[in-house]
């Protein structure tokens, strides 16, 4: 398989941790979506992706998938173990419902595309900052509350909530957003950054990462 991915995407880094836990062997094609890079924007990027973002997952027989939460569900289809999902439905909903949140209602209104609207219509960096941080804090308070208090956000193993928490955390730290209130997002974030699938995903680990 070949993953489509930029080192600091936060959604190439779920689809990377969710490769990583399944201990799934993948070749990293870096997409450049730095400013000086916009390689997701290339007419061959987006003949594999309409769209023109990361992350997308290429099969070995060809087939791609774009989206994350797709490429994360085919992987949790197509792999089993160790699940990503919870055997109870209710609990199922709970760690869909986080992921939900997470990449519908934070993400998307930080994404570089969106951004770079707010300064097309004249926004400066401070109030792009103060945007950003107003969607994250708000975002991850609701996620405080909805997560557990033992271990990882709903149990003792890593499942899809703490796919999609731990990227938004580095996100989060990227714009200095206190997290100094979410006492159990703090200890999910200890707790991952310790685990060697989170550690291999992590944005650092990355060979595209810039020295
Ligand atoms: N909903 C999509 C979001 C994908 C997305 O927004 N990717 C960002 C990086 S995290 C991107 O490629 N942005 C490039 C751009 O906006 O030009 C998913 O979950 O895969």
């Amino acid at each position: 398989m070949d993953l489509f991915t930029y080192y600091r995407s936060t959604s190439s880094y779920r689809v990377r941790i969710a490769l990583a836990l399944k201990g799934l062997d993948y070749t990293a094609i870096p997409v450049n979506l730095s400013r000086e890079g916009g390689a997701q924007h290339t007419a061959d990027y987006k003949d594999l992706n309409p769209q023109g973002r990361v992350p997308a997952l290429r099969l070995d027989d060809g087939v791609i998938i774009t989206q994350s939460l797709a490429i994360i569900e085919y992987l949790e289809e197509r792999y089993p173990q160790p699940a990503l999902l919870a055997q109870e439905a209710v609990m199922r909903a709970r760690q869909r419902a986080v992921s939900a949140l997470i990449g519908c209602d934070i993400q998307p209104l930080h994404n570089l595309s969106v951004l770079d609207r707010l300064r097309t219509l004249g926004h400066d960096e401070d109030a792009v900052l103060v945007w950003i941080r107003h969607w994250i804090g708000e975002g991850l308070q609701a996620v405080e509350q909805l997560i557990g208090d033992h271990d990882f956000c709903f149990g003792a193993s890593p499942g899809l909530a703490d796919i999609y928490l731990l990227p938004q955390l580095y996100a989060a730290h990227r714009y200095h957003v206190d997290l100094t209130a979410f006492a159990r997002i703090q200890r999910v974030e200890h707790l991952a950054l310790q685990h060697p699938a989170f550690q291999q995903a992590h944005p650092d680990a990355q060979s595209d990462k810039p020295e």
